[in-house]
């Protein structure tokens, strides 16, 4: 298996934490990305297998699947042990909603921030009040995980693609100066539960170490 992978990609980052919970060997091929020219030129076997030009891309048994999403479900169809979807129908469903509202719905507000607070100002100027909004969209958005998590550990009846994808977006917004209100007592003990996980503390361990040596060139 093979996983085309960007260093700083939310996005790539969750299948690396799936892959590393299903305990699935690979080998991980990096696009080239900078700050200054982000993932140009896009690496030629991308191109190739995606018309999107995006990571990640998967390669498995001759299969090649682009979309992180849609990389998840397969990884669930084809490596089902351990599980990261529950079994219940509409407790599936509300995970995969998630899920994909991790990208859908929160990631962008977390992009702008990505475009406001680490990325060369655009041409036409930094707007500040940008990064604001996107801080106070996240925040409804962190009162609505919040509620949602109200008596349980995990978004759904165990860890899974849900906690995952979230997590994924809310430690991108922590560190980019949106992180979780503290009174949200029931994220806080989630993200504690979350970055508990070996795969997940690995991920961030060697995230922060790169977004150091980027800011410091
Ligand atoms: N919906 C896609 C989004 C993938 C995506 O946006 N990938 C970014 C890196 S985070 C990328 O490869 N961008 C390269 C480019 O657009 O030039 C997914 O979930 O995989």
């Amino acid at each position: 298996m093979k996983l085309y992978s960007g260093p700083l990609s939310l996005f790539t980052q969750k299948v690396r934490i799936a892959l590393a919970e299903k305990q699935l060997a690979y080998e991980r091929i990096e696009v080239g990305w900078s700050r200054a020219d982000r993932y140009l030129p896009h690496h030629p076997d991308v191109v190739a297998l995606n018309p999107k030009c995006q990571v990640p891309v998967l390669v498995d048994r001759g299969l090649a699947l682009y979309d992180s999403t849609l990389i998840l479900e397969y990884l669930e169809d084809r490596y089902p042990e351990p599980p990261l979807l529950p079994k219940d129908p509409a407790l599936r469903a509300r995970c995969r909603q998630q899920e994909a509202a991790a990208d859908e719905i929160w990631f962008p507000h977390v992009w702008t921030l990505i475009e406001e607070r680490f990325y060369p100002p655009p041409a036409d100027g930094s707007d500040a009040g940008r990064a604001a909004q996107a801080a106070g969209e996240l925040g409804a958005l962190y009162t609505e995980l919040d509620d949602a998590l109200e008596g349980r550990d995990w978004y759904g009846d165990a860890y899974g693609v849900a906690d995952i994808g979230t997590f994924v977006m809310a430690q991108a917004a922590r560190v980019l100066g949106a992180p979780p209100p503290a009174e949200l007592r029931n994220v806080s003990a989630w993200t504690e539960r979350v970055q508990a996980r070996p795969p997940v503390a690995a991920e961030i361990e060697a995230t922060t170490a790169f977004l150091a040596r980027t800011l410091a060139a």
